[in-house]
């Protein structure tokens, strides 16, 4: 199951309580106080693993807390600490305040880590309140509550390109034979369902782009239609957005109209993505119906810039990462 997107209960741990100790020893009458401050309470801590992709083991277990600390003990002894809570999160995740939907962080580089929510701090044993005129004191205090929340997690993919085209265009076809994924294509629509990153590699300059094949999306899908435009967030991060376009108009649709509608789709989910930098693939144009649907989509897009490629015969691959190369950001 893939899941990018889930609420959770986090919770730091208590401090643990001072302790109430006297010094008792058998030829040391009153010797005084001797109990020592409770332990902290853990942290909830964020770290950014790349081994993770998605989020479904947040939808199955919601709640994490960290561990309490330990309360003091007698001999000034303090308390041990609570251990951290670390959620692994794959890079890109977001963290979302539940009830004010403000962004609270975000974890983007492997191995990043960001404290969420600090542990309590320990309470102060007796012995932290003798004072010259209060020899024998029997105050303490108790360990501070830690801090708590519900978040929203929120996956969004970190990717240099971002395919976006209508089901079937071949998007995912495409992506297989730009990069080292191996999507499932087929010849019904939705065949993807989830967004799947793959690398584009450049051997002779050591180069590497990462490259985002997602579901495919079809007029009305800011109002729900197909599935909807959600998984749009995962082309968000992108620099360079490719729109594969089915020039064999395979579905009864034409292609030139088909860009219309992936523009406006855009549009409707977010300016900034509609303002990207973009590449419009024709696809297919081994058909032979190809090359009249390329020419009206010219007609129509004057000074649209279009590369015509086919997946199968594998034409025009070469021109393609070329391009890619020229627009995408390098990735550290
Ligand atoms: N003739 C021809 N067919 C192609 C080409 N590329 C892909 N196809 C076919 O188009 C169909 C859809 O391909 P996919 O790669 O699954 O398309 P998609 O855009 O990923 O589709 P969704 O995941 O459903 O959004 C498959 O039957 C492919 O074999 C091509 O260059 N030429
Ligand atoms: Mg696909």
């Amino acid at each position: 199951m893939f899941i990018d997107e889930t609420k959770v209960f986090l919770k730091a741990g208590k401090g643990g309580d001072g302790c109430l100790s006297f010094r008792r020893e058998k030829f040391l009458p009153k010797g005084g106080p001797d109990g020592g401050n409770g332990g902290r309470g853990g942290d909830v801590v964020l770290l950014c693993d790349e081994n993770e992709n998605e989020l479904s083991r947040y939808r199955f277990q919601p709640h994490w807390k960290a561990e309490n600390g330990r309360p003091g003990e007698g001999r000034n002894k303090q308390g041990a600490s609570g251990d951290d809570c670390v959620l692994r999160l794959p890079p890109g995740t977001q963290l979302v305040n539940a009830e004010t939907g403000e962004l609270v962080a975000e974890v983007t580089r492997p191995g990043e880590q960001v404290v969420l929510l600090k542990g309590g701090k320990g309470g102060l044993g007796n012995d932290a309140f003798k004072t010259s005129v209060n020899q024998a004191p029997r105050k303490t205090t108790p360990g501070r509550p830690g801090e708590e929340g519900i978040f929203h997690l929120v996956l969004k993919t970190i990717a240099d390109a971002g395919l976006v085209g209508f089901p079937n265009a071949g998007k995912s076809s495409l992506a297989g034979c730009l990069t080292n994924a191996r999507p499932k294509a087929a010849a019904y629509p939705f065949t993807t369902l989830h967004v799947n990153v793959g690398v584009i590699d450049y051997p002779d300059t050591g180069e590497r782009f990462f490259l985002a094949d997602i579901p495919g999306l079809i007029e009305g899908a800011h109002e729900n239609r197909g599935l909807g435009h959600e998984f749009l967030r995962h082309i968000e991060r992108c620099r360079l957005l490719l729109f594969v376009l089915d020039m064999a108009g395979t579905d009864g649709r034409s292609p030139a109209s088909d860009y219309s509608t992936l523009v406006s789709e855009l549009e409707h989910y977010s300016p900034v993505l509609a303002a990207k930098s973009r590449l419009v693939v024709a696809n297919k144009m081994d058909d032979p119906a190809a090359a009249k649907f390329l020419a009206a989509f010219k007609r129509k897009h004057r000074g649209v810039p279009v590369l015509p490629i086919s997946c199968h015969a594998r034409t025009g691959l070469s021109e393609l990462r070329q391009a890619i190369r020229s627009h995408a950001t390098r990735t550290p």
